[in-house]
């Protein structure tokens, strides 16, 4: 049995293969395939997108696929950077987006600073007519500066007030057992086994 992650992300493949870990079924990811070209994320919804890269990837490799479509929504800034979250400075550079967020938000005082992490994950598989679908969230605030070493993107500018720290901050298994993909997971984990047909 095999389940293909449908990203290229490296900070996302660790996260997914951490809580997979030891499953009766391998996981693959993108990284595994290199050549696989690049998917163009045309929708705009999480869920357009993700549906998009599970189906590509299904397709494929006629095997049950797992996509991951993410982002940061921002209060004071309407929702953004949103579904637009990898390319918010333009090319995907984690640095310059975090560098372009905490000018966007230049000024703001920290209560007005609220912001959530979405993951949507859509579950594709050829042997069902219907994807599964699940959301996750969490929530936090933009810090003013950025601090931890770990994860990805936002996560050093992404405050938990609950624990005092960033997501970068957290190991990655302190950040599965409380992040929007973490808690993403734990609802697909619920559904995913009644549902799938191998
Ligand atoms: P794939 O499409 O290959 O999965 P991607 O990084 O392009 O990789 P998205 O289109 O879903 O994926 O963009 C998600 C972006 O949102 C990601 O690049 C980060 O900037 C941000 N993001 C999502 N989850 C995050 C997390 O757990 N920590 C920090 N930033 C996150």
């Amino acid at each position: 049995k095999e389940i293909i992650i449908a990203t290229k992300n490296p900070g996302k493949a660790r996260e997914f293969k951490r809580v997979f870990d030891d499953q009766e079924f391998t996981l693959k990811t993108l990284l595994d395939f290199p050549d696989f070209p690049e998917i163009r994320e045309t929708g705009t919804t999480f869920k357009e997108n993700a549906t998009i890269k599970a189906h590509a990837v299904m397709e494929r490799f006629n095997l049950p696929v797992i996509a991951d479509d993410s982002g940061l929504e921002v209060r004071a800034l309407y929702g953004q950077p949103g579904v637009y979250s990898a390319r918010y400075a333009g090319d995907h550079n984690d640095a310059a987006n975090n560098a372009k967020l905490l000018s966007e938000l230049g000024g703001v005082p920290k209560e007005k600073r609220d912001a959530r992490f979405v993951s949507t994950l859509v579950f594709a598989n050829p042997k069902n007519e219907e994807d599964l679908v699940v959301e996750g969230e969490v929530k936090g605030i933009i810090a003013q500066f950025p601090q931890g070493d770990d994860g990805f993107g936002y996560d050093p500018l992404f405050y938990l007030p609950e624990l005092g720290k960033t997501m970068a901050e957290l190991s990655v298994d302190e950040k599965n057992q409380i992040s929007h993909r973490g808690n993403a997971i734990k609802k697909l984990e619920k559904q995913w086994q009644d549902w799938i047909n191998w």
